[in-house]
């Protein structure tokens, strides 16, 4: 008996297959048939290609619909405790963020709380958020921890890190954001807390496998420049990926610093300079624009995207979910900001939370666009217009996603 060369096909798709080999926007083939052979893609055909015709085996007809690649949130706080939506109150009657969080309120209300819950409690809180995620299309989720601040807390986020992504079997890039801010027991002594980053909480969290990279908040109310230079030095020698909240409330030269150090992404970037996109240019370093947390903020200054464009950086768009900036589980909305208020065109909106998401997180040889070779991970969308996904918000045009070949429509 003759073995058929896929397991499945999807056929009459217009694939967004954001392969930049494809010269059309968003590398747009169209009818075309997706063949899945395992987790993989196994080949991208026209639907009247003899092999497509020539198949036996299950068939998904797409009558025309769209199908991209599953969406990457290549930022985010997801794993939480309590609310701050006392701090949104404050602001809106007129506090600034950086006073909520010099009288310990913000990032430092989230640490308490999220120290005083279990990862169990921890994994439930974050479930429903990533539940909306998934539910608009995210197959890929890069999870910080941040509010724990204690060894232990750190790892207890990041153990509900893993746990919810793999209870909504999705693929998480988890993140020590050991240096968010500095926690109560250490206040003035932030040195000796960045040693504690650098000689414990590191070199554990690398022999656990926890996390994959190391994040940092290089900024006026968070640490310094030379403290993150401190924390990006260990967490190489433990071979773990660098980045950094950067550049997003001042300029500190946060963003120059991750390229010194081969960074694979420098995020935020409102007060991004001439020199630090010349650096990031430079290195390689993926711009990750965070629009909701601008706008929920009310900033004023923008990243520079027609420079960031110009100097040919690739720039991804990640939710930024936590509860204090951006409590948004939606990257759609993200995208949606990203057009509207920071001047992307839809086109460079689906790059960003697709081809240059799993750039920003190292895994653009596995994820991020339709190709042969890439792992099956797609989804399928009832748009006249691709453009309707980023354009019409509340309405779900998803009808199928499919992670790792398998088709949760089945
Ligand atoms: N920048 C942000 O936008 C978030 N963290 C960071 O370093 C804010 C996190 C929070 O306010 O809880
Ligand atoms: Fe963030």
């Amino acid at each position: 008996m003759d073995r058929e060369p896929f397991d499945h096909l999807w056929i009459h798709a217009r694939l967004a297959t954001l392969d930049t080999k494809v010269s059309a926007p968003c590398g747009l083939l169209e009818d075309h048939a997706l063949a899945v052979r395992g987790e993989s893609i196994a080949a991208i055909l026209p639907t009247n290609a003899p092999e497509v015709r020539a198949f036996r085996g299950a068939v998904t007809d797409c009558g025309g619909k769209f199908v991209t690649p599953g969406f990457i949130d290549c930022h985010t706080h997801l794993v939480w405790g309590g609310s701050r939506a006392a701090d949104w109150e404050s602001r809106l009657a007129g506090e600034p963020y950086t006073e909520i969080a010099k009288r310990g309120g913000g990032i430092l209300s989230t640490v308490r709380a999220t120290r005083a819950m279990t990862e169990d409690e921890l994994l439930r809180a974050a479930f429903s958020r990533l539940r909306a995620l998934v539910a608009e299309g995210v197959t890929c989720i890069e999870i910080k921890s941040g509010y724990g601040l204690t060894l232990d807390d750190e790892r207890k986020m990041l153990r509900a890190a893993r746990r919810v992504a793999s209870e909504c079997g999705i693929e998480v890039s988890p993140t020590l954001l050991a240096a968010h801010a500095v926690p109560p027991e250490f206040a003035g002594r932030a040195d000796d807390y960045v040693t504690l980053i650098c000689d414990e909480m590191i070199p554990a969290v690398a022999s656990e496998n926890l996390a994959e990279a190391v994040d940092v908040f290089c900024e006026s109310i968070a640490f310094t420049p030379a403290q993150c230079d401190r924390i990006f030095t260990a967490a190489k020698k433990y071979r773990l990926a660098v980045k950094g909240h950067v550049e997003q409330l001042t300029n500190s030269h946060g963003a120059e610093l991750i390229a010194r150090h081969g960074g694979c992404s420098a995020d935020h970037l409102e007060f991004l300079d001439d020199a630090g996109i010349a650096a990031i240019a430079k290195a390689g370093t993926v711009a990750v624009l965070l629009p909701s947390a601008f706008y929920f903020l009310r900033e004023k200054q923008k990243p520079p995207v027609e420079k960031l464009r110009a100097a040919g950086v690739p720039m991804a768009v990640a939710s930024d979910l936590n509860p204090g900036t951006s409590p948004f589980a939606s990257l759609r909305l993200a995208m949606n900001m990203a057009c509207v208020l920071y001047g992307l065109a839809p086109e460079e909106a689906f790059a960003g939370v697709t081809r240059e998401a799993a750039k920003a997180l190292g895994r653009s040889n596995r994820l991020g666009t339709l190709e042969a070779g890439k792992r099956g991970d797609f989804l399928v969308w009832d748009v006249a217009h691709l453009a309707e996904i980023v354009c019409q918000l509340g309405v779900n045009p998803l009808t199928e996603r499919v992670v790792r070949g398998k088709s949760d429509n089945a």
